[in-house]
């Protein structure tokens, strides 16, 4: 070819390029933080080794002193000095000490029966009969880092989501939006003849300065050397500013956690894991591709479980490169929905809004006895323990201001195999004291008691649901509606007592057959799911692991209820050994070992979805329609881990714990 065949046919391109490939639209789209726009850009955070930093804050231990936070015999959180010892979540105490014989292990605070407060005891570990894990101090200074990053951001520019105990998305488009007109006055507009498919005017082709800890590399056909457009320079000034908000945190509260900055969450949430401790990784649009294939996609949400164990079985292979070559058509025998949401997700696609979370409606605080206790006066020691612990969580939610408060009280109690409820209403008219609570729960039990067997009882738990705005919050007419509404939900809950004395066969029945159906487990559609306001949190790998799923609606379930990741990490780990126990109804391997802690945490996630469904009924104001639940469905993201808004919502850490 000569040269000035050459230069003939590379003239169009070269005038093409003058032009930035995103549009006028686009760009306006950035400011509404539109799901849809292309140079969008979304930051995860990460606090790193989230209990163990906030130990060594309080207990003000140098940054290099190896700790951990010990519950009972296990180790829930081990910060960055200890892993250099190689230790991991999997290991006890016992063996903690002897990796490593200066750690620190500082065991999780506890209510103790009998006690008024939690606290932290020297002796905890040895009264997993007596104590009750508080995760309290852990709420407290999330709280905390949640508020000062919102402090950080613009008040009117932000979008912030917790996305369980330790971690937040960011939707920076709108903030970065405002900046790039400052900064870039060309981009003010209006567009040429007022028409939005115009196409910006290219960026200054000036070589960006990306100074980020890690920078994924570029996909194969790119170059640093090709201009950037406005979707780089988008995501570094994203970058700045989740920069500015970890120095932020760092600065005021001490601690060090780590981000990710992409077009999207599933992007940013892979980058903030890529690197840690106190990184932050960038990952630019050019560069997804590259960073994607690396994965297996085991790693991405929704595919931890049973679907990615499927597709595994189905493809034979886990890598997301591999997959990549797989065509649609072929995706879609594991359904068409599944299939379309599998084919866009490998390839770096994530529609999900970041959205600020609504309030949680329920609050469940359990203990499972293990031995069983026989009498009256210890139940009711333990209520007082549930009832101070949901009164403090209450008080959290602004129960005190009159801000928002709970209209009912359940009470669950099994006995053998039998599982009985009684719900009460709490009286509305006056203010709410731990001292009512345990009152009310006292009736409950007691009526328990009158109805039959209630020893040895193995389990129980008191629950609040049915939160409420507050008369300060009520607005116009609502504020009137709420008394039909309270007599329509003593109605309901009158048929539902009697209902749910006879153990709950049948519904049970249903829920196992739906449960033991991969594909069609997640496409529940399930609304009020987003709740986690995320305490403990689920790691994503885990997502849609029944064995380690949490529960998917906005109740706060008690810790000691749940499995452990420790259980279910043990479960994997030692798949080989001979003392598995096969769970029939999330068909998993479990330790014999972990069998009851297991089978309690069915029976907390059944618990959960009875609140949840009470919660659907008793509900006063009509639910509004999530547009992103539609979205869901239509596009076929996996939607029983991912109820109403996508997993992010629900997504929650099953603190461990075999109280
Ligand atoms: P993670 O964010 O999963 O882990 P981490 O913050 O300890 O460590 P990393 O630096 O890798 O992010 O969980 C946040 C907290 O949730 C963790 O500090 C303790 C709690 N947690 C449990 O109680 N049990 C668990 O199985 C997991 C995974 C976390
Ligand atoms: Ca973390
Ligand atoms: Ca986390």
């Amino acid at each position: 070819m000569s040269s000035s065949q050459l230069f003939i046919a590379s003239s169009p391109l070269s005038t093409a390029r003058r032009k930035s490939k995103f549009t006028f639209r686009q760009l306006g789209q950035l400011a509404q933080s539109n799901t849809q726009c292309p140079l969008r850009v979304i930051t995860h955070v990460d606090l790193d080794a989230f209990y163990a930093q906030c130990e060594m804050v309080r207990l003000g231990v140098p940054e290099d002193q190896p700790l951990a936070v010990q519950q009972w015999q296990g180790l829930i959180a081990i910060n960055y000095p200890s892993r250099k010892y190689g230790m991991g979540r999997h290991i006890t105490a016992t063996e903690a000490k002897k990796l490593c014989p200066e750690i620190v292990l500082q065991h999780v605070a506890t209510w103790r029966e009998g006690d008024e407060k939690w606290a932290y005891r020297e002796d905890a570990f040895k009264h997993i009969a007596t104590d009750k894990v508080s995760l309290d101090p852990y709420r407290l200074e999330s709280k905390k880092i949640i508020a000062l990053i919102k402090e950080t951001l613009p008040e009117n520019l932000q979008k912030v989501e917790k996305a369980g105990i330790d971690e937040v998305f960011l939707d920076l488009s709108a903030h970065v939006h405002s900046l790039l007109l400052e900064r870039y006055p060309e981009l003010q507009g209006p567009p040429p003849y007022d028409d939005p498919t115009e196409n910006l005017p290219r960026p200054p082709s000036t070589v960006l300065d990306w100074n980020a800890d890690h920078l994924v590399d570029l996909d194969n056909a790119e170059t640093e050397e090709d201009d950037p457009d406005w979707d780089d320079v988008a995501i570094l000034i994203a970058s700045e500013v989740t920069r500015k908000v970890r120095a932020a945190i760092r600065e005021k509260l001490k601690y060090t956690c780590s981000a990710g900055v992409a077009r999207n969450k599933m992007l940013a949430k892979l980058g903030s894991a890529y690197k840690k401790p106190n990184q932050q990784t960038i990952v630019r649009n050019r560069a997804v591709q590259q960073f994607l294939s690396d994965y297996k996609f085991t790693k991405i949400r929704n595919l931890g479980g049973k679907l990615g164990d499927d597709v595994v079985a189905m493809f034979n292979t886990d890598t997301i490169k591999d997959l990549l070559a797989v065509p649609l058509q072929q995706l879609q025998r594991l359904g068409d929905d599944t299939g379309s949401w599998l084919y866009s997700t490998i390839r770096g696609e994530d529609n999900s809004e970041v959205n600020p979370r609504t309030a949680i409606k329920s609050m469940l605080s359990a203990k499972s006895f293990r031995p069983s206790i026989n009498t009256f006066e210890q139940a009711v020691r333990w209520l007082r323990i549930f009832a101070a612990d949901i009164f403090s969580r209450c008080v959290e939610e602004g129960v005190l201001e009159n801000k928002r408060r709970p209209k009912t009280l359940n009470l669950h109690h099994r006995q053998g195999a039998q599982t009985r409820s009684r719900q009460g209403p709490i009286p509305q008219g006056k203010q709410l004291t731990e001292q009512m609570l345990f009152e009310l729960a006292k009736n409950l039990l007691a009526q328990v008691i009158v109805d039959g067997r209630a020893w040895p009882c193995a389990n129980l738990s008191l629950s609040v649901g049915g939160f409420e705005d507050g008369v300060s919050n009520n607005k116009g007419i609502g504020g009137f509606l709420i008394r039909g509404d309270e007599a329509k939900a003593l109605l309901h809950q009158d048929n539902n007592t009697s209902r749910r004395d006879a153990v709950d066969e049948e519904p049970l029945a249903k829920r196992r057959k739906t449960e033991n159906n991969p594909i069609q487990r997640f496409f529940i559609p399930q609304e009020n799911s987003r709740g986690s306001n995320g305490d403990e949190y689920l790691p994503e790998d885990e997502a849609d692991n029944p064995a380690a799923l949490e529960h998917n609606n906005s109740t706060e379930l008690s810790p000691d209820l749940l499995p452990s990741a420790q259980g279910a990490a043990a479960s994997s780990l030692h798949l080989q050994s001979i003392e598995n126990y096969f769970c029939p109804r999330c068909k998993t391997q479990v330790p014999v070992d972990n069998r009851s802690e297991h089978e309690d945490w069915h029976y907390a996630k059944e618990l959960a979805k009875e609140m949840q469904a009470e919660d659907r009924s008793n509900s006063s104001t009509p639910r509004p329609v999530q547009p992103s639940t539609k979205q869901a469905k239509g596009r076929g993201r996996p939607v029983a881990t991912a109820p109403g808004k996508g997993v992010e919502k629900g997504q929650k850490r099953l603190a461990f714990g075999k109280g």
